[in-house]
């Protein structure tokens, strides 16, 4: 197939996702092309079913903000003429989903039927689409695509209770590559940050108000009380001064590193004791998979997806949103000498449940059915 992917290239989770699903698709053969304002993240190799076209936004002095829904679309329109796409994936919604509906229109104008895929991630539902600012462009977009998946089965359902949707929602989970995501042998690097044998807690986010980087301090601060440990906060974003301040207000700083933005995050996560995402909203959680895939257990919030990855007594514990108290004893049952290893077993177990491999197909059938659906009703 070929296939157009629509995404946003920045670190964070759907523009993750969304270019991991383009390398696997050019991995089995396909024609990947992406289609977005910057070259993603992770696409910084060669490949021959690999494309980038890149949106370009022009300006002028009338707009105060540049139309960059309307660029995308014309961009769309364009890579699917000259390419000869078979479908558009596209991941967010907003704006993605409604500048598919526009390229699609146009498209048909000139003959030309092309299928939309909209996948929908978590704050382009539950914190930003549900917005009246947004909801209707949101609500008419998903209902409009050919096809839509969301990440998790609470996504799903959210998706259905805050917005009037006639379209079937189909749940494809997030993968992860184990061969990239799993446990190397970094020793030095362990000695470094625990010289005396510490253990490790582990946060990495964009540091939005959302993900509650706050709590992951405050249990440190409790945890370390009892065991030694230290603690490294990976990423960057808006919270990042305001931690940083918590940090110094509790004395935590010297056992405390941010690392800032990291691309091989896996290094950190290979030497890691806990992972700690106590999220107010989290619709699936990639991260916590990440660091599962590195044999990582996870304390968590019960927010959203989370606990459809993280199994509550089994891979790590998903606690009411904001219960300090609660999070810091089950942090200290996992870290105990007598659980760690266990949790560590099951957290990678589990993570090798949402390997690539089991979720392409997914991915690659739904395309299919889709294309089917499409061209069937279009003749
Ligand atoms: O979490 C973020 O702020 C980034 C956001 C995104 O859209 O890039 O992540 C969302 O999509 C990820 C990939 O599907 C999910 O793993 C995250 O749980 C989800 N974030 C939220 O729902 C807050």
């Amino acid at each position: 197939m070929k296939i157009g992917i629509v995404c946003y290239p920045t670190f964070g989770g759907s523009g993750v996702v969304a270019t991991e699903l383009g390398i696997a698709l050019a991995k089995e053969g396909h024609q990947v092309h992406f289609i977005t304002y910057r070259q993603p993240t992770r696409l910084d190799f060669f490949s021959e079913n690999l494309f980038y076209h890149e949106v370009d936004i022009k300006s002028y002095p009338l707009f105060e903000h540049a139309p960059y829904e309307l660029a995308l679309a014309s961009k769309m329109v364009n890579v699917v003429e000259f390419e000869g796409l078979d479908l558009l994936h596209v991941h967010y919604a907003i704006p993605h989903a409604s500048a598919a509906y526009m390229a699609k229109q146009i498209l048909k104008s000139q003959g030309i039927e092309i299928p939309v895929v909209t996948t929908l991630h978590g704050t382009d539902i539950t914190l930003v689409g549900k917005d009246p600012s947004y909801a209707p462009v949101v609500t008419f977009s998903i209902n409009e695509s050919d096809g839509v998946t969301a990440v998790s089965e609470d996504l799903k359902k959210s998706t259905y209770e805050h917005f009037d949707i006639k379209k079937e929602i189909e749940v494809i989970p997030n993968f992860i590559d184990l061969d990239r995501f799993k446990k190397q042998k970094k020793e030095h690097f362990k000695r470094a940050i625990c010289p005396n044998d510490e253990k490790l807690l582990v946060h990495t986010s964009n540091f939005r108000k959302v993900k509650r980087v706050e709590d992951v301090i405050k249990v440190f601060y409790e945890v370390r009380k009892v065991v030694p440990s230290k603690l490294l906060l990976v990423g960057d974003g808006p919270e990042r001064d305001r931690m940083e301040r918590i940090c110094r207000e509790l004395g935590t700083c010297e056992d405390t590193r941010f690392l800032g933005k990291l691309d091989a995050v896996e290094e950190v996560l290979s030497v890691a004791d806990l992972f700690l995402i106590p999220s107010e909203k989290e619709s699936f959680g990639l991260a916590a998979l990440e660091a599962m895939a590195c044999e990582v257990p996870v304390l968590s919030s019960n927010a959203g997806g989370i606990p459809e990855l993280n199994i509550d007594g089994e891979t790590g514990f998903a606690c009411e949103v904001g219960d300090i108290e609660d999070m810091t004893a089950k942090a200290l049952h996992i870290l105990s000498d007598e659980n760690l290893d266990a949790f560590k077993k099951r957290a990678l177990a589990r993570a090798k449940e949402f390997d690539v491999s089991n979720i392409l197909p997914r991915y690659e059938n739904f395309y299919k059915k889709t294309i089917e659906k499409t061209l069937t009703v279009s003749k």
